[in-house]
């Protein structure tokens, strides 16, 4: 099996402190919770960032500032820019996070549509996500393929026969909130990828331990972070994101997984 790749989601756009006190939302406390992941093992920082007072924002000046402050703590790591966002921004606002020098060597491509919370809805048409698919191949920024259900692989393969996608396909089904995270949604989801692609799982809430389990043990990566998970255990806040890869690292230990680093991050995910 290849190493393991843990990627950390520190800060998220819906998070608040008021959910977690430790929720980064200034530039130290961004960069502090990336090298507290990056030194727990993570070789992959997905990247959210925020306004002072924690309002999600994409703009590039911002991107840029989080994005040098973090590769002078951790020089290796790959910085993962969202071009998610929050829900109801505008897809040229998304897009913004990837305005930045160098050019981002990988960044998140959500493969459609979903509620998000009670009354939200997190909108990727088709022509969205194809005009996104172009911007990053023309860029040549690897996309991370985020998949919440399996109608979402099925977009990204016919958005692949298109040929806006180069193979090998990465993708990260993130399970738990438009579908389940039970290891048989897990093996469901990892049947239905092409075989010569790369795989990890982000696990939502209740969802985390069982998916980080099953990945590890399926030969998968995993995704963790506050961005899916504030706790370490039921009622337990977990104090920083290195805490929650701690976790992932010492579970992958007892399935004698080892950790990837960055650079062997870059060669298993095909990585420029
Ligand atoms: N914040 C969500 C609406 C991504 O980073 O690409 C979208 C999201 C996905 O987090
Ligand atoms: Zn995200």
């Amino acid at each position: 099996m290849e190493k393991l790749i843990i990627t950390a989601a520190i800060c998220g756009a819906e998070v608040t402190k008021e959910n977690n006190p430790s929720v980064p939302y200034s530039v130290d406390e961004i960069t502090r919770e990336a090298k507290s992941a990056y030194d727990a093992g993570a070789s992959i920082i997905h990247l959210h960032v925020r306004e002072d007072d924690g309002t999600p924002t994409q703009n590039h000046e911002r991107f840029q500032t989080c994005i040098d402050a973090i590769r002078s703590e951790c020089k290796d790591v790959i910085i993962q820019p969202s071009t998610g966002g929050a829900v109801g921004m505008t897809d040229l606002e998304r897009l913004d996070s990837c305005n930045v020098t160098p050019t981002p060597e990988f960044a998140t491509l959500d493969c459609g549509s979903l509620n998000f919370g009670h009354d939200d809805v997190f909108v990727n048409t088709r022509n969205t996500i194809m005009n996104f698919a172009k911007f990053m191949s023309d860029n040549k920024i690897k996309p991370e393929l985020e998949v919440f259900d399996k109608g979402m692989i099925d977009i990204a393969l016919s958005i692949g026969k298109k040929g806006l996608l180069q193979a090998p396909l990465h993708f990260n089904f993130v399970l738990g909130v438009q579908m389940t995270g039970t290891l048989r949604d897990l093996v469901f989801m990892a049947d239905s990828i092409p075989t010569d692609s790369t795989w990890t799982a982000s696990g939502i809430g209740k969802y985390a331990n069982l998916v980080t389990v099953g990945a590890i043990v399926m030969g998968g990566h995993v995704r963790v972070g506050f961005e899916d998970n504030i706790y370490l255990k039921k009622g337990v806040l977990a104090k920083s994101n290195g805490e929650l890869v701690t976790r992932v690292v010492e579970i992958a230990d007892v399935f004698n997984r080892e950790i990837a680093t960055p650079n062997e991050a870059r060669r298993i995910l095909s990585i420029r």
